[in-house]
């Protein structure tokens, strides 16, 4: 870097320091403390590793006072990209403790899998073109940015053509998930029936060891049931070579989840905007996100419940839980403005109250029957979904309402640190902490208040 654009650099790193007292230079701490030199793990102690959709929240968080990080996290994780276009949802680091390991997951069984670096072989929500885009946007340099648009650009798009070439059955424009890991929401009620069905006869749970519940405590974690579930499902791709066409037809999980394609159509607005930066057609971008926008609308919307939810692709039924993922579509401007103003209501009718704090969303409805504060996926505040529920009530021109969600997730940050989840009843910080990507979407809300308004597009 030029001596003139590093000080343009520092100045500003220095600008976003200071915002919000000293809230915006602790979240910058906890991302130094977990960065490996390369790229960033997810968190301290319980995720040693580089998660793929923490990821592209980090380099999001990254984008406004450190350019050079946020698109070195991006290159690394794309680095372990699979020859099938596959975006795996771990990238390895080195000798770190957590299960399941590179052993575990004995991705080699796959040609399509990298020799190095080790990589799982399962996906997480594709936001990473919303990502690209963001520290893009967040640029100084506009040329060296735009060079790392074009760099990124092909791998974005062999990971979406991976999404519609092997993910999706039927020509509803909705890509199916093979395991409740790659909904990023482990735990969620959205999987009980699910996971239910998949009896597991003897012999046929691996050997495994546990190693989450050293560092944080049972009661907020997934239960020894859905772990054994978890690593079957992962046993299975093994066996199957991780050969989509054999997993596709075998396996017993697959879901359209909604969160998930939510992502992805935002994502593929957000690659028609790369495209024409970058002067290359945009149209079969446009395409895909018209296409799956019209499956979520057509399949994942239940009218007589007024609402957005999954779809069990293997019972042919939808799920019935009440989770914060049914407000995704409003991220990707998917709701027609009738649909998203009942949304709206049954969003802040449904949010956790914390004293002191005004509303924030929760990611299970604390009205659901499964509902659990504490749990996880099952009822905690997690501020990737608020982020995400943010985004959508701003493009929707909700502005109070996003407000409320805003303020209440940075007091919950501020009073009690940078938590992976916080109690959806008492705002405690639980789970484990020192966590990477809550402390990235800090930092990009803190950034977005100097964005203009409507820091997502406009609704299409
Ligand atoms: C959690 O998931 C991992 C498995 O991928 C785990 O529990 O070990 C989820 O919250 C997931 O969404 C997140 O990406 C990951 C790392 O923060 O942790």
């Amino acid at each position: 870097m030029a001596r003139d654009d590093a000080t343009a650099e520092n100045a500003r790193a220095e600008r976003v320091a200071s915002m919000d007292g000293d809230l915006a230079r602790r979240a910058m701490a906890v991302l130094e403390a977990n960065w490996m030199g390369h790229a960033t793990r997810a968190s301290a102690r319980l995720y040693p590793h580089q998660w793929s959709w923490d990821s592209a929240c980090i380099a999001m968080g990254y984008a406004g006072w450190n350019q050079a990080r946020a698109q070195a996290e991006l290159r690394w994780l794309f680095a372990g990209q699979w020859e099938d276009g596959l975006l795996p949802h771990i990238r390895f680091a080195d000798n770190a403790r957590y299960f399941p390991g590179p052993e575990f997951w004995q991705t080699h069984r796959s040609p399509s899998a990298p020799q190095h670096p080790q990589t799982s072989g399962i996906v997480q929500p594709p936001v990473h073109a919303t990502a690209v885009l963001q520290v893009y946007r967040r640029a100084q340099d506009r040329d060296q940015a735009k060079r790392f648009l074009r760099e990124l650009m092909p791998g974005l798009v062999r990971w979406h053509e991976y999404l519609y070439r092997e993910r999706t059955r039927g020509d509803d424009g909705l890509v199916e998930i093979w395991h409740p890991w790659e909904s990023g929401m482990d735990n969620s009620p959205l999987w009980d029936d699910a996971l239910a069905r998949i009896s597991l006869g003897r012999g046929a749970i691996p050997e495994y060891e546990r190693v989450d519940l050293d560092f944080v405590e049972a009661a907020q974690r997934p239960t020894d049931a859905e772990y054994d579930r978890y690593a079957y499902l992962v046993k299975l791709y093994r066996d199957l070579g991780y050969d989509a066409g054999r997993i596709r037809d075998e396996c017993p999980f697959v879901v359209y989840d909604v969160l998930f394609n939510s992502l992805l159509v935002q994502s593929n607005r957000d690659l028609v905007e790369i495209a024409q930066v970058l002067d290359v057609d945009p149209e079969p971008f446009g395409a895909w996100a018209k296409r799956t926008a019209a499956g979520i609308d057509a399949k994942l919307w239940d009218e007589a419940e007024g609402s957005y939810g999954d779809y069990d692709v293997r019972a042919g039924a939808r799920v019935r839980a009440q989770t914060a993922a049914a407000f995704s579509p409003l991220f990707a401007g998917v709701p027609t403005e009738d649909r998203a103003r009942m949304m709206l209501e049954r969003l802040m009718a449904s949010a956790a109250t914390i004293d002191g704090l005004g509303r924030v969303v929760a990611s299970v409805a604390p009205s659901d029957a499964n509902f659990n504060p504490a749990l996880y996926w099952r009822g905690p505040v997690w501020p990737m979904i608020n982020w995400v529920v943010h985004a959508g009530l701003r493009r929707y021109g909700f502005a109070d309402e996003a407000q409320e969600i805003r303020s209440a997730l940075l007091e919950l940050v501020r009073r009690e640190g940078f938590w992976e989840h916080y109690n959806a009843t008492t705002g405690r910080g639980e789970g484990t902490e020192q966590v990477s990507w809550t402390a990235a979407l800090v930092l990009d809300l803190l950034n977005g208040e100097r964005d203009d308004e409507g820091g997502v597009h406009e609704h299409t």
